[in-house]
């Protein structure tokens, strides 16, 4: 297959590139961004991340290309601190491969790239999906807690569309939930359609969870999401994803 053999030179012609999306408090300031990998292809054929990340998997580059974006993440670091603008509590979200989550040395992998660029994992959060969980559950956990005792922070990303049960939740050692985006576009003006939102929201704080709302696309579902204790919100109603350049005059313009 074409895209099989073209991503493997990607990965090394530079062509996987990582945007980042902002995350917004509900006081308006810059709580982090999200990692999101691009492939900017030569004939310009926009080829989304669920296709390529699956692909990465299959042929087996998918650590490269995780690589990628770590590194991506540590530049921007290196360049939000030389800016002045890197807070003790600025956060990085990484999308976790569930086959990259299954290797057994993870903890210690990351914490030698991070350290060795100089950025601590407490910066660092590792976005999980529920499947990734749910599969293999005892070693789930003890992955989850060697990540954690080496200070990564932990987030359960499409939280809500998966199969995760309330009994383990209270089991992992997650920081964060994120509600997925099909949630909020349930909302509508006179903001019915709150429920499961209102349900996540209400979990989280009893089980000590931050909140992230991802997929904010108008002012009524900011609004809304603004009397909630809720720890950040990303969407294109803040901004899309976009390359690390634009992203420094975004702050610049917009905060
Ligand atoms: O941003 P976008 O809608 O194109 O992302 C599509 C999907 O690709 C999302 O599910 C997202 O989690 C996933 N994705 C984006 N970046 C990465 C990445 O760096 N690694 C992995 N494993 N998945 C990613
Ligand atoms: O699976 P994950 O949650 O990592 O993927 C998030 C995806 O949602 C990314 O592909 C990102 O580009 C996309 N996204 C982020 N904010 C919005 C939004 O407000 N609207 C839409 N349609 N997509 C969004
Ligand atoms: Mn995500
Ligand atoms: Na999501």
């Amino acid at each position: 297959f074409e895209i099989e053999s073209q991503l493997k030179d990607a990965i090394n012609k530079r062509e996987i590139v990582t945007y980042f999306q902002p995350q917004v408090t509900a006081n308006g300031e810059l709580q982090g961004v999200e990692a999101l990998v691009r492939w900017n292809h030569p004939d310009k054929r926009l080829v989304s991340p669920i296709e390529f990340v699956a692909v990465a998997e299959e042929i087996g580059v998918i650590d490269s290309l995780q690589r990628v974006v770590m590194e991506d993440c540590c530049a921007l670091f290196r360049t939000l601190q030389s800016q002045g603008r890197l807070t003790p509590n600025f956060r990085v979200s990484i999308n976790m491969s569930a086959i990259q989550f299954r290797n057994v040395n993870l903890s210690e992998d990351l914490t030698q790239l991070f350290l060795q660029e100089g950025v601590a994992p407490s910066f660092i959060t590792l976005e999980l999906t529920e499947s990734m969980l749910v599969e293999e559950i005892d070693g789930a956990i003890k992955q989850m807690q060697a990540l954690k005792a080496k200070g990564f922070r932990l987030s359960i990303d499409d939280f809500g569309t998966g199969y995760s049960s309330l009994a383990y939740l209270q089991t992992f050692p997650i920081d964060e939930l994120k509600i997925d985006k099909s949630f909020l576009d349930k909302m509508d003006s006179a903001n019915i359609g709150t429920g499961i939102i209102d349900t996540i929201i209400t979990l989280a704080e009893h089980l000590n969870f931050e909140v992230v709302a991802e997929g904010v696309e108008h002012q009524g579902q900011l609004d809304y999401l603004r009397q909630k204790h809720i720890t950040a919100m990303q969407g294109y109603f803040f901004a899309r994803p976009m390359p690390a350049e634009s992203l420094y005059e975004w702050i610049e313009d917009d905060l």
